[in-house]
Order: C-alpha cells, then sequence, then structure tokens
C-alpha cells in the first residue's frame, strides 16, 4: 500500500470512528517511519474535517463529532513523543505561550502546533483551552515569552482573540511580543485588522512563521 492510501485509511478510520483501526494505522506510521506531520494533516486531519463536514450536513451529531475528536487526539498521542523527541535536544528556538481563547474548547489544533514547536527547539508554555485574554497577557509577561499564540476555531470567539492585543496596548506592552493567530476562521484581513504579527493555516506554516519572527 502506498502513503496516498494509508493516508486515505487514516481519514476514513476516524469518519468510520473506528479507533482500534486508527491506533493501529498509527502505530504503522511510526514503525513505517513516516511522515508524521503529512500522517496528522492529510491523513487523520482529513477525517476530522470530514466528521466537520458530515456534523454540517446533518448527517452527523454532536457524539459522532466528540468521538471523531477523541480518536483524532489518541491517534495524535501515539505520534506525539516521536515528533516531539527530534527537538529535544537543540537549543531553544525562543518561548511562545500558547491557548485557545476563552468560549472556546478546541483543543486538537492547538496541541499540535505546540508539539511542533517543540519539535522544532521552541520552548513552550500550552495554557489548554478557554483562557482569558487576562490570563494570557499576565503569563506572557511573567514568563516572559517571545511569542504569544492565540487558537479559536470558532468565529464567535475570534472577538476574544483581538482582546489580548487591546490589553497589551492598553499596558503599552504591545512591542514586547510577538503575536499570531490561528484556527480555522482566521484570515489576512482578521490578522491585519486587528494589528497581530501573522497567521498560519497549519502546524508546519506555524513553525515557519514562528522562526521568522524570531
Ligand atoms: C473536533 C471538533 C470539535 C470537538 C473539539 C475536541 C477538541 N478536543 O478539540 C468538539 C466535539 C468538542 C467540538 C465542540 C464544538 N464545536 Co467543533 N469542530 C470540530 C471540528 C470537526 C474539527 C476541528 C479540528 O480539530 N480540526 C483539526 C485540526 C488539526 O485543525 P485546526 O483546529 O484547524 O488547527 C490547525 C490550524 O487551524 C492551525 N492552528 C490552530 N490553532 C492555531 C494557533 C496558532 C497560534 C497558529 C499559528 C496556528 C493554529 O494549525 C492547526 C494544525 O494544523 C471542526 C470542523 C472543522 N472543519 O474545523 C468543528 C467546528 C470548529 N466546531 C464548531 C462548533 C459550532 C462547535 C460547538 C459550538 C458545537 C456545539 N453546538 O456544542 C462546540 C464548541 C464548544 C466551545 N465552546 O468551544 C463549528 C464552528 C463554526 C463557527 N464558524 O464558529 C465547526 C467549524 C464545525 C462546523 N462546520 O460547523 N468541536
Amino acid at each position: 500500500m502506498d502513503a496516498e492510501e494509508i493516508y486515505k485509511e487514516m481519514a476514513d478510520s476516524i469518519v468510520n470512528l473506528d479507533q482500534e483501526k486508527a491506533l493501529k494505522l498509527a502505530n504503522q506510521a511510526l514503525n513505517e517511519e513516516m511522515d508524521l506531520l503529512k500522517v496528522i494533516e492529510k491523513g487523520f486531519g482529513e477525517g476530522i474535517r470530514k466528521v466537520g463536514d458530515l456534523w454540517d450536513d446533518g448527517e452527523f451529531f454532536l457524539p459522532e463529532l466528540m468521538s471523531g475528536a477523541q480518536i483524532m487526539e489518541k491517534a495524535v498521542d501515539v505520534l506525539t513523543p516521536k515528533l516531539q523527541s527530534s527537538g529535544s535536544e537543540r537549543q531553544s528556538s525562543g518561548k511562545v505561550l500558547l491557548a485557545t481563547i476563552e468560549g472556546d474548547i478546541h483543543s486538537i489544533g492547538k496541541t499540535i502546533v505546540a508539539t511542533m514547536l517543540r519539535a522544532n527547539g521552541f520552548q513552550v508554555i500550552d495554557l489548554g483551552t478557554d483562557v482569558k485574554a487576562e490570563k494570557i497577557v499576565n503569563v506572557a509577561i511573567n514568563a516572559n515569552v517571545d511569542i504569544i499564540g492565540v487558537s479559536t476555531l470558532l468565529t464567535t470567539t475570534m472577538l476574544n482573540q483581538k482582546k489580548v492585543i487591546e490589553i497589551l496596548e492598553q499596558k503599552n506592552i504591545r512591542n514586547n511580543f510577538k503575536v499570531i493567530f490561528g484556527g480555522a476562521p482566521v484570515t489576512q484581513g482578521w490578522v491585519d485588522e486587528c494589528h497581530a504579527d501573522g497567521y498560519a493555516e497549519n502546524a508546519v506554516e506555524s513553525v515557519k512563521l514562528a522562526k521568522s519572527l524570531m
């Protein structure tokens, strides 16, 4: 079976909510030393996006959406130690604070970005999900990070991303940090409107962006 076929099987395992198959394929990817980023983006990631489309079309309901997400997370957990080990011995490329903004509990994409940044030598503080803008700024100050990365998957919580920049401006410390945004609804237009420093559409682009800002 070639790589493209395996990616398709991975995507199908998420859509079919087949955890056993997903974990088997994740382990196969490790054993066969496949490109783990492609495994996430073209394989399991494609699957969870299809689950989202099915939910959108009314073919899947919330339990199926949750189940697909949990299987995706477990599959990514199998790959994470290998992804991280490639960056563990390098000198730090910089310090990044990551969080999903207040009101939003989507964690999968943000966690993958954290893993990839760590794999590329960044020190990452991951504050998790549903984090208030005030807390993000306070931790950024106390931990003296270089980059603040704010994730959101919901259009309704995008405004809370902007709050992070507004608080930094109010405190007169906007120039002390680079602020980057991410998540499916984020566009360059939104980044420009908020005066953020950039956004990235996936984990690989996030690493490139973080490196370019250091
Ligand atoms: C999985 C999922 C869930 C899971 C989340 C589980 C978890 N632990 O994360 C569960 C079931 C819990 C869930 C809940 C909800 N969800 Co949901 N969910 C999804 C789904 C299907 C996939 C998201 C995902 O994980 N994608 C895969 C990852 C790899 O991609 P990603 O998140 O985009 O991340 C990549 C990039 O965006 C980027 N990135 C991400 N973050 C960052 C940060 C930085 C700094 C950078 C640089 C880059 C970056 O890199 C990542 C890696 O490549 C999407 C559909 C979709 N197409 O996105 C809907 C979706 C996001 N959900 C949606 C909704 C509406 C909800 C609910 C409100 C449903 C409900 N009625 O309760 C709740 C939200 C509750 C809340 N308050 O947050 C809508 C949002 C609509 C909108 N425009 O606002 C979507 C788009 C579905 C849809 N088509 O309608 N959801």
